[in-house]
Order: C-alpha cells, then sequence, then structure tokens
C-alpha cells in the first residue's frame, strides 16, 4: 500500500469510526473494503426455492447492463406469474373469505419506494408498486383505491381465485369451521418472495410481493408491503427483506433493524441474526413463528438467517447459481438448537 493509499485510508477508516461511534475495527475493516473495491460486484438473492428462476430473469437484466430496480421488478414478477405458486401471485390461496389479495413493495438505490396492500384481481402487484413510487406522490395505496390505480395504469382485471384454489379454499372450510371465528396463522404456507439485487454501478434495489398468509382475516395486511418491514434498501449501507410471520416481523421493524445493524458495522449474516434474536426475545410463544431474513451490503456480501430451520435463499452471481442454507435459532422438533 503506498504511503498515500495509507494515511487516506486511514483517515477514512478513523472518520467513520468515529461517526458510527460503534464498533471502530469493524468500520474500518469496511472502509478497508469498500476503499479498495475495484467494481461493484453484481449480485442477486431472493428467499426461497422460487427465487432461483426469478434470479436468472432478474440476472439477466443485470447482464445486459441494467439497472438494480428493473432487475427486482422484472425477478419476482416471474413468480408472481408462476400459477402454481400457492403464495405469491394470483395463483396464491385466499383470505378465509375466498379472496386473494396480494401485498408488494419495492425501494430503489434513492430511497425512493412504492407499495400496495390487499390488492386483487391484479396479476403484477409489483409492476403497480413501482407505478405507485413513480406516477404518484404516495407511498401505499390500499385495497380499492389500489385496483382502481392499477386499472387507470392499463393492468388488467384477472379473475381469482384459480379453480384449483377455490376447491382447496372451499375444503379447507368444511374442515375449520372455529378458525373461521377465530383466525390462526397458517405457517405451512408461507413464501414470500423478496428480492435485494446490486448492480454494475453499485446501485441496491429490493422487491417483495405475496398473497401472504394463507386463509388470513379479510383486510389483514402482513409485513411485506411495509417499507422498513418486508423490505428496506439504504444505498449507502445495503438492503434487507423479510419473509415469514409478518405480524412478528412488523414488530421490529425487521428489515429496517438489519440495515441499521449492518450500518454499525455487522455482516448481514451477523445482522439478520441479531433481528431474528429480537424477534425471539420479544415473544413469548414460539409455537409455528417462523420469520428469516436476507441481506446484501455494498461489498456484495449476504446472509441470511432464521427463528427455524428449513429457510434458504437463492444466490445469483458472475459464478453462483445456487441455493444458500441459513443458520437458525431453532429445528421444528426441538424447538431449539
Ligand atoms: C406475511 N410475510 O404476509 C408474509 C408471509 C410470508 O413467508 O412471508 N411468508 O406475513
Amino acid at each position: 500500500m503506498s504511503e498515500f493509499k495509507r494515511r487516506t485510508f486511514f483517515k477514512l477508516g478513523l472518520s467513520t469510526a468515529i461517526l458510527g461511534f460503534i464498533k471502530p475495527a469493524r468500520a474500518i475493516e469496511n472502509v478497508e473494503k469498500s476503499f479498495f473495491r475495484i467494481a461493484p460486484k453484481k449480485v442477486v438473492i431472493s428467499t426461497w426455492n422460487h427465487g432461483l428462476v426469478a434470479n436468472k430473469k432478474a440476472w439477466e437484466v443485470l447482464d445486459s447492463e441494467g439497472k438494480s430496480l428493473d432487475a427486482v421488478e422484472q425477478g419476482v414478477m416471474v413468480t408472481e406469474n408462476d400459477m402454481t405458486n400457492r403464495s405469491v401471485g394470483l395463483g396464491g390461496r385466499p383470505d378465509r373469505d375466498g379472496y386473494v389479495t396480494l401485498d408488494a413493495c419495492i425501494m430503489d438505490e434513492q430511497s425512493r419506494c412504492g407499495a400496495v396492500a390487499c390488492v386483487e384481481n391484479i396479476q403484477n402487484p409489483i409492476a403497480v408498486a413501482r407505478k405507485v413510487m413513480e406516477e404518484t406522490p404516495h407511498v401505499m395505496l390500499v385495497g380499492e383505491g389500489a385496483y382502481d390505480f392499477a386499472r387507470d395504469q392499463g393492468f388488467d382485471k384477472v379473475k381469482a381465485p384459480i379453480k384449483e384454489v377455490k376447491k382447496d379454499w372451499k375444503e379447507w372450510k368444511k374442515k375449520n369451521k372455529e378458525l373461521l371465528r377465530n383466525p390462526e396463522i397458517n405457517h405451512e404456507n408461507h413464501d414470500t418472495i423478496g428480492m435485494l439485487a446490486m448492480d454494475q454501478y453499485g446501485n441496491i434495489s429490493g422487491a417483495c410481493t405475496t398473497s401472504g398468509w394463507a386463509y388470513k382475516m379479510h383486510g389483514r395486511v402482513g409485513d411485506s408491503p411495509i417499507i422498513g418491514a418486508g423490505l428496506f434498501v439504504d444505498n449507502e449501507i445495503g438492503g434487507a427483506c423479510a419473509t415469514g410471520m409478518g405480524e412478528a416481523i412488523v414488530r421490529i421493524a425487521g428489515s429496517h433493524t438489519v440495515v441499521e445493524l449492518m450500518r454499525q458495522g455487522f455482516s448481514p449474516k451477523e445482522a439478520c441474526k441479531m433481528a431474528v434474536e429480537r424477534i425471539i426475545a420479544k415473544h413469548d410463544d414460539l409455537t409455528n413463528l417462523q420469520c428469516g431474513f436476507i441481506a446484501i451490503n455494498k461489498m456484495g456480501e449476504h446472509g441470511g438467517y432464521s427463528v427455524y430451520e428449513g429457510f434458504d435463499y437463492a444466490l445469483k452471481t458472475a459464478n453462483q447459481d445456487e441455493m444458500v442454507k441459513t443458520m437458525f435459532d431453532r429445528s421444528w422438533n426441538s424447538n431449539s438448537e
């Protein structure tokens, strides 16, 4: 390292450490990494197995010098368009009254964001969320207002639930008369797609889209369309998104928490773990309370963590295309790791 570089580097490291007040060693380490980074490392990560094909689409965008915002929108639209997927898009399971209500949000490197919640009969809520961000002075539209806005923007009306899903819902209703009065979170049906991408310019964007918990109360909205809960991006630091029981994620402003922990110098994996631990600390009863986070930082590092075992995320880089199993706090059998 030349004398100039060394001095500049230590000055930068020191001021970052002092400004952050916390974890100076880590702050210096991070400044060192970003100071010597030659080119941004393109990367896409997304929740669950369906992330693999979604990442492929996102990567096509990044690889043709596209922006991370386009990459995440087009990536998660693959999942929304998959009518065999029961937890994202119009192929998803309905609420207990039989309505498929969708939630989505998107956020870019300028901290611009848009969201829709509880929107019906629209195939690509993520694209509507982007329109909210770009075409309105607002951040979120819900229910009928979101639907009307989508129609005005040229989105088609699409019928839902699809036949197979309607049949399942009718059977569920017959078997679960009590749950109709006292709805319960069904942990077997979750699998929101949350995606984060960094493009060749080093800019990070994120998207999150879901049909929410199967057989939820009509009107219920989870974390997924809530900026700071289901998704958060701060282009100076990184991005995070969440999956699992939305109510628990909202309580700790989960994705924002992960990004703020990365700001303090923690790695994506450590930040996700600490957010999960915060959720655990705030709940006496963790029965079926699965939550998971994934995150990336400006160095292109990524990580995830979940309450229970079994959560994984899809990773795509120039030379990787694979699922990454996350660490977890406890297994389903033992209730502790
Ligand atoms: C919700 N967080 O509506 C969503 C559901 C989910 O994996 O992510 N399941 O609460």
